[in-house]
């Protein structure tokens, strides 16, 4: 996969370099382009923003240094990449866009500061490209640079190759397979004892079936008490006896 983010932050999106997709970059899984939107300016002080019409607090990214770093970046390419957005107003981000987009083979990002960007340059390129414009919560950050880094994380480790092995997706909140929809329950580790805490017995009784409806407990508990909205999505079909109990 291919992935560029134009960005008046460049250094902001180091921790590509690092750890996971760092690793994928070395290992020519992903190709990785951080591109400085001023490059694309042509005034002495590398304008990129300007004042809203219509009034109002803040200023709006200026839509020609984007026409023109992405009319650059993208060429004459067949097929085009699928733009990434990133804005508050977007489509939420989750486990399903972030499969959605690890399949493309190329994504741009536009990750914008100030009030977000000329709209007319979303308009544009939606004619000739598919657009995505997301959020990565509710709340409101400074610019899009953090969320770039969040959805390129969460997509590299989809690819083909990045992680370990093919079962490390299986059991990820938010994943199918047997804990669909559920989120994870507590992890231990050696040492069997630390500070005077314990390993909860069933994970040391070598009953695997014991072990499976534990954590499957653990994991219907927590979601219960974290993410109630979630319960109320889980397929009824999906419950048996002992889950309703719980
Ligand atoms: Cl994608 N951008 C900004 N500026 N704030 C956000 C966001 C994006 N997602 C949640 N908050």
């Amino acid at each position: 996969m291919r992935i560029d983010v134009v960005t008046i932050f460049p250094e902001y999106l180091e921790p590509l370099n690092v750890s996971l997709v760092g690793k994928a970059r070395a290992r020519g899984l992903l190709d990785v382009r951080v591109h400085d939107l001023r490059a694309w300016t042509h005034d002495r002080h590398h304008t990129v923003d300007d004042t809203p019409y219509g009034g109002g607090p803040g200023m709006v990214m200026k839509p020609e240094p984007w026409g023109e770093a992405l009319d650059e970046i993208i060429g004459t390419a067949t097929p085009p990449p699928a733009l990434v957005v990133p804005t508050p107003s977007g489509r939420p981000f989750d486990q399903e866009l972030a499969v959605e987009l690890s399949r493309a083979p190329w994504l741009v990002f536009t990750p914008a500061r100030y009030e977000g960007i000329d709209r007319r340059v979303v308009d544009e390129y939606a004619e000739r490209l598919t657009v995505h414009e997301v959020s990565i919560g509710d709340y409101v950050l400074a610019g899009g640079e953090a969320p770039v880094l969040v959805m390129v994380e969460a997509v590299a480790r989809l690819l083909p190759g990045v992680l370990g092995n093919a079962e490390s997706h299986r059991d990820d909140s938010f994943a199918g397979g047997p804990m669909a929809g559920l989120l994870e329950g507590p992890v231990y580790t050696k040492p069997p004892q630390w500070r005077d805490r314990g390993i909860p017995d069933v994970l040391l009784s070598g009953h695997h079936g014991r072990i499976a409806r534990w954590r499957r407990d653990q994991a219907l508990a927590r979601t219960a008490a974290n993410r109630p909205d979630l319960i109320a999505r889980i397929d009824p079909a999906a419950l048996d006896a002992h889950d309703r109990a719980e």
